[in-house]
């Protein structure tokens, strides 16, 4: 007799099992942030080079006296620089190329210094000796035979 009313008492409950259907929108949303956080992550990658982009300018900001040399499978632009002996000379290696490291290296000086794709670095040295050297890239294809791949460095007395 007592079994009845409990058999009873389970049946309304299965008659509120409507709730299933309710679960499908919050998935939905939950499918929704995850969209939310892959477009978050896209914009952080995004902006990313912004933030390179404006701490190579802000480190190349005073800097008087620096020669800017750019780097790329083309070579060096300049090609040729003027020095006087005994004058510290600073330069600004720049690879502005995706996926090409390069190098600036002068044998006689014992100078050799890669510079990363899409990055810079200021480089400084003082020549005593007058001359005439060569710089040569030997990172990339063709290396220190490429006649592109090269520049000369004049240090006058
Ligand atoms: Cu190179």
């Amino acid at each position: 007799m007592l079994t009845n009313p409990t058999q009873e008492a389970v049946s309304p409950t299965d008659s509120t099992s409507p709730l299933p259907p309710q679960k499908l929108p919050s998935t939905r949303v939950v499918s929704g942030f995850g969209l939310l956080l892959l477009a978050a992550l896209a914009l952080v990658t995004l902006t990313n080079p912004w933030w390179l982009d404006d701490l190579w300018r802000s480190g190349s900001a005073g800097s008087s006296g620096v020669t800017t040399v750019q780097l790329s499978m083309s070579g060096f632009r300049p090609k040729a620089i003027d020095v006087k002996a005994g004058t510290e000379v600073r330069l600004r290696l720049v690879n502005a190329e995706e996926g090409y490291e390069h190098e600036l290296a002068i044998d006689e000086l014992g100078l050799d210094y890669m510079v990363q794709p899409g990055s810079e670095q200021v480089i400084s040295f003082t020549p005593t000796t007058p001359g005439s050297y060569t710089f040569y890239c030997e990172a990339c294809c063709g290396g220190k035979g490429n006649p592109s791949m090269r520049g000369k460095l004049t240090v006058s007395a």
